[in-house]
């Protein structure tokens, strides 16, 4: 290959575009270490101020390229994100320091916009080195709101702790950072890009954000029958969807998918422009950030809504006149469905798991169909390792999260897509497919209580005077008294997980106490914030079929959530009565 100085040649077309070719050296910077670069439950996440400090996102960058040492060095990364405030400029950043370290190509989202599940398909499809993920997910963005950088490894799942414990060490002593100050690269345009940095080629790609994740749902889903299902067919009326992309990075996603293939009409889906700062909405698909969406269901005219978050993971589901899905319930019946989509049919189910807070119905699905069950952590890293060795199809968690071992993050459209194929292979509406589940499995009922930005001291203290009182051996048998109910405690500790693949150990990952009903609460401090404390209260119960298995989910976990507070003395520490947001 030749290289001239200067010359640009794109086409209009994504598919054809060409080079930029010039030659240029690399620099070493000197920096000083910030304090708490540790990457939380899925990433760094920190206000856009806390970025936008000198050195603070070149330092982190560097970090994770440190931490994948050797690898990196003729590697392939993945960049794309959320395209929150902030992100430009952070895609900038990497291409001159990934120049820099030795890295061979970066492949990258048209304008930096990739969802987390499409970063996912990228690596995995490309057989890439790993990913570098924007985004601070469902945390408000904008320039007074939060920014995030994730590291996914080459099975295209987040990091495990090995990982970021050593992004965490590095960032704690670094010194320098490596850079090629004067590299320019546009990601306004797809096609390639090369460069001769330090006598070495450096290649970036910039590819369209949508295609190769469209390519992998079609691999999986029959569009065929969803279509047929979206714009009616044989006499059955149109299944109305609306779907909410709260301005986050699924609009374009939504737009080729449910609007251009599978024939849903265009004011169906809503918010679906990406913006810097999500229009000022709180990208969280919770029923009361998501409140818009919850709005528009109630009257009837809709058959599903769903609504995704900022980098498109997340997915809430609702029925007609807005029947909430609780996600603990969408996992157990996915489970219980999977025939539904061809990419079971064909690859068979292996096992099922579910993060440790979540609700257990799927638990009941597993037993009944003979299946592996895992309880993990909260975060999706805890999945890959039995996603990759093949024993784990089809997972979840409570924090709207779904999805399969087709990729190694949870994937909002693809949960979608999966409710849609149930529905028309069943020929049910949503809520009669979810009373037809609890009456063949009993109901476990769950709901969150999130106290968010709290004062981290108070909280802390919380969980260790909880944790002493619960595991002290003597409130063993005691029995808790609410109205009516009584409860006995059977067990409490603090969730310990050794994971079966590689036998890494991870301590402390939520306070659970639990009764000789089957019932159940849960405690844990939120990894996903940028400042402060967030308690998020968990609490199950379960209710055989033939029994009390259509109560209001509140009034029914009423008695246990009560106790919970009574025991942690949550008001007393946080000074708050009521949650910010129940789920
Ligand atoms: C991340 C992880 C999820 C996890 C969630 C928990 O979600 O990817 O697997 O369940 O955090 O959040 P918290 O620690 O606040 O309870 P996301 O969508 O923020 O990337």
């Amino acid at each position: 290959m030749k290289y001239f100085t200067g010359m640009i040649i794109f086409s209009t077309s994504c598919a054809t575009s060409f080079f930029v070719l010039s030659m240029m050296n690399s620099m070493k910077k000197l920096t000083k270490p910030f304090e708490g670069q540790k990457p939380g439950t899925s990433g760094l996440r920190k206000a856009v101020k806390v970025f936008q400090q000198q050195n603070y996102t070149e330092n982190f960058i560097q970090a994770i390229l440190s931490a994948i040492q050797p690898s990196v060095v003729g590697s392939t990364l993945v960049v794309g994100g959320d395209g929150r405030f902030y992100s430009t400029e952070v895609v900038d950043l990497i291409i001159k320091i990934a120049a820099a370290n030795g890295v061979k190509k970066l492949i990258i989202g048209l304008k930096g916009i990739l969802s987390t599940p499409a970063v996912s398909c990228i690596i995995r499809k490309y057989k890439a080195t790993g990913g570098i993920v924007l985004t601070a997910s469902h945390n408000p963005g904008g320039p007074n709101n939060d920014f995030g950088i994730k590291y996914n490894t080459s099975n295209g799942g987040p990091a495990p702790e090995s990982v970021t414990n050593s992004i965490y060490e590095i960032s704690k002593n670094i010194d320098s950072y490596s850079i090629v100050p004067d590299l320019k690269c546009s990601i306004d345009y797809c096609g390639h890009q090369y460069f001769k940095v330090d006598g070495k080629e450096f290649e970036v790609e910039v590819i369209d954000s949508v295609l190769d994740y469209l390519q992998l749902m079609k691999n999986i889903f029959d569009f065929d029958i969803i279509r047929k299902l979206i714009k009616g067919s044989d006499n059955k009326p149109p299944f109305n969807i609306l779907i909410d992309s709260m301005n986050g990075v699924t609009g374009p996603y939504v737009k080729k998918i449910f609007i251009d293939e599978l024939g849903a009409p265009s004011n169906n889906a809503v918010n679906i422009v990406p913006l810097p700062d999500f229009g000022g909405l709180h990208p969280d698909p919770n029923l009361t950030y998501a409140d818009g969406l919850v709005t528009a269901l109630k009257n009837g005219e809709y058959d599903l809504g769903a609504a995704f978050d900022g980098d498109g993971d997340r997915n809430m589901i609702l029925g007609k006149k807005a029947f909430f899905i609780n996600p603990s319930d969408s996992l157990a019946v996915l489970a219980n469905n999977l025939d539904c989509i061809p990419y079971f049919k064909k690859g068979g189910i292996t096992g099922f798991a579910r993060s440790m807070p979540t609700g257990s119905a799927v638990d009941r699905v597993a037993a009944k169909l003979g299946k592996e069950l895992f309880e993990v952590p909260t975060g999706w890293k805890f999945f890959g390792n039995l996603m990759d060795a093949g024993r784990l199809s089809l997972c979840g968690e409570e924090s709207f999260g779904t999805g399969s071992d087709h990729i190694r993050e949870k994937d909002g459209i693809w949960a979608v897509l999966a409710w849609l194929s149930v529905i028309a292979n069943v020929g049910e509406p949503v809520d009669s497919i979810l009373t037809s589940h609890w009456k063949s499995f009993g109901r476990n009922y769950f709901t969150r209580y999130d106290y968010e930005n709290c004062e981290s001291e108070p909280c802390n203290q919380m969980m260790i005077d909880l944790e002493k009182k619960v595991t002290n051996p003597t409130i063993v048998g005691q029995k808790f008294t609410y109205g009516q109910k009584v409860y006995v405690l059977k067990h409490a500790d603090n969730f310990e997980y050794c994971d079966p693949i590689d036998k890494s150990f991870t301590k402390k990952q939520g306070i659970r106490v639990l009764f000789e009903d089957g019932s159940r609460f849960v405690f844990r401090l939120s990894g996903t914030g940028s400042s402060g404390a967030t308690i998020r209260l968990y609490a199950e119960s379960y209710e055989p079929p033939n029994s009390n298995i259509l109560e209001d989910a509140q009034v029914a976990l009423k008695p246990l959530v009560q106790i919970a507070l009574e025991i942690s003395k949550l008001p007393q520490y946080t000074k708050r009565d009521v949650p910010t947001v129940i789920t």
